[in-house]
């Protein structure tokens, strides 16, 4: 049984929806403003250098409505010179204030930046909230335990590798109390060369619903697959399920070549009654859409055998 099932017309936007010349559009945040569903997109123009704009649709599948101008563009400053990059959107309803959180790419690596923002006209820049190596970050919707809580994906030094991690904060300036939360797994493993959060995490009855991407390294380069995991409501650094297999993986011609192939990479989905609309980027070329239904994974969640409690 698929969990996620593709859109028939996918994608759903390249780079020729554009108003102007670019490479590719990929990665992109998802959320839902003003009755739309915004999607942060991030695009890569032709000198290899991302920005990030707004797109709008009615139904979340067609008809998308492309900002003229970007929303986040790289300030030539030393930590944004190669770009800005996969954007995370939280809607923070105890505030009413969106958070995007975003890759910062430069000399000095990459970094996580968040930006608040109510109408996707003006927006605050916090700046850089985890330094270098770090990106993948995404905030929960809610204060948890009074906090507010982030996942990220540091990078070590050395030959370890990459896992998930959570931080809290009092004020979403400042970062602390940080636990390792989700391992990459090792050997032959879907997900053993690194993996990192894709969308902000659903709240369910039954835990914190997550999506995670998942690489595998071969000897003809990486493979990009999406795994499920469910964390603890309150204490959301504990892992309740995970996913031995991986849920999502690329086999579509638009995900299997492109710039970067055999890649699929979920930034974004939108929660509409039970449906789920998720939105990844398709080997970092054009943005696609999956549907599911938050009420089937949970059920899934629960009865495949399979899923271990805790498994790491
Ligand atoms: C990751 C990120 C993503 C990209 C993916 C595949 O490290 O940089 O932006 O989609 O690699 O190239």
């Amino acid at each position: 049984m698929d969990l996620f099932k593709r859109y028939p017309h996918n994608p759903i936007i390249s780079a020729k929806d554009l108003p102007y010349e670019v490479n590719s559009v990929f990665n992109p945040g998802a959320t839902i403003h003003q009755g739309n569903v915004l999607l942060l997109v991030r695009v890569e123009d032709k000198r290899g250098i991302s920005h990030i704009t707004l797109a709008r649709s009615k139904d979340g599948f067609g008809n998308w409505e492309m900002n003229d101008e970007p929303f986040i563009t790289p300030s030539r400053d030393e930590y944004t010179e190669y770009g800005v990059e996969d954007p995370r959107v939280t809607y923070l309803f105890e505030e009413d204030l969106y958070a995007i959180t975003y890759t910062a790419y430069s000399r000095l690596g990459p970094m996580v930046c968040l930006s608040l923002t109510k109408d996707f006209k003006t927006k605050e820049d916090l700046g850089i909230v985890l330094p270098p190596e770090n990106k993948d970050a995404c905030l929960f919707p809610e204060r948890i335990g009074g906090r507010w809580a982030m996942l990220h994906r540091p990078v070590p030094s050395g030959n370890h590798p990459p896992h998930i991690w959570i931080s809290f904060s009092p004020d979403l300036r400042h970062w602390g109390d940080h636990k390792v939360v989700i391992k990459c797994r090792k050997g032959g493993w879907w997900d053993s060369q690194r993996i990192g959060a894709g969308p902000p995490p659903i709240k369910t009855p039954k835990g914190w619903l997550l999506l995670y991407h998942g690489v595998k390294g071969t000897v003809s380069g990486p493979i990009y697959r999406v795994g499920l995991a469910l964390l603890d409501l309150k204490e959301p650094y504990k892992v309740l399920y995970r996913s031995q297999e991986w849920v999502f993986g690329p086999q579509e011609p638009y995900e299997m070549a492109g710039d970067v192939g055999k890649v699929v990479f979920p930034c974004g989905w939108v929660l509409l009654d039970d449906q789920i609309i998720l939105y990844y980027g398709a080997a970092d070329t054009s943005i696609c859409a999956a549907t599911g239904s938050l009420s089937q994974i949970l059920k899934f969640i629960e009865s495949k055998v399979g899923f271990q409690k805790g498994s790491t």
